[in-house]
């Protein structure tokens, strides 16, 4: 089951301006900045929000590493702008399962290590009406940075 919206992921080309961009404009706050060798990224996780039980929604930017990745493909045809929508759940290979029973193709056939210790997979785009779609389970609970 899907629990929540986790994230939403933005392609950009330079992270530290666009951090600085959605803290000054927003008030956001940077909660955690990563380089993912296997996804080609170096990404930053902008809290949004939150209460006292912990909840919290994020923004996720991210900076391709280099000319090989996803991210990087898209931004050369895309430019900058949202990538991709993260939905939390508890189990990620049942909620990638559960999709597959309604013909939505995972891209990676096992969950991958994702931001700050979450476990996730991607749902094709072209099975989702144009938007990949990535499922989360974090090491916490209540979402990918909780
Ligand atoms: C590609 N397409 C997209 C898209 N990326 N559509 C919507 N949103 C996107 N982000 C469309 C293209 O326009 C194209 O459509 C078709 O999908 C094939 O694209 P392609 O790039 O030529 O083909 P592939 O197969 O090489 O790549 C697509 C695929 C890839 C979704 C499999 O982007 C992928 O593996 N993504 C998952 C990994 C990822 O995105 N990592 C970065 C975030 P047409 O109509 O032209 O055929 S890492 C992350 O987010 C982690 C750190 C985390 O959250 O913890």
């Amino acid at each position: 089951m899907l629990t929540r919206i986790d994230h939403i992921g933005i392609a950009c080309f330079d992270l530290d301006a666009t951090a600085e961009f959605y803290c000054r404009t927003y008030g956001f706050t940077v909660a955690s900045i990563e380089s993912s060798q296997e996804m080609g990224v170096r990404e930053a996780m902008l809290r949004v929000g939150g209460t006292d039980d912990g909840g919290a929604s994020w923004i996720q930017l991210l900076e391709p590493l280099g000319e090989g990745g996803p991210v990087a493909g898209w931004l050369a045809r895309n430019g900058e702008g949202v990538h991709h929508i993260a939905f939390g759940t508890a189990d990620v290979e049942a909620a990638t399962a559960a999709a597959g029973e309604h013909g939505v193709r995972s891209v990676y056939p096992e969950p991958r290590p994702g931001s700050r210790g979450s476990r996730i997979n991607f749902l094709h785009p072209k099975d989702c009406h144009g938007v990949l779609t990535e499922l989360v389970t974090a090491t916490g609970a209540g979402g990918a940075a909780t």
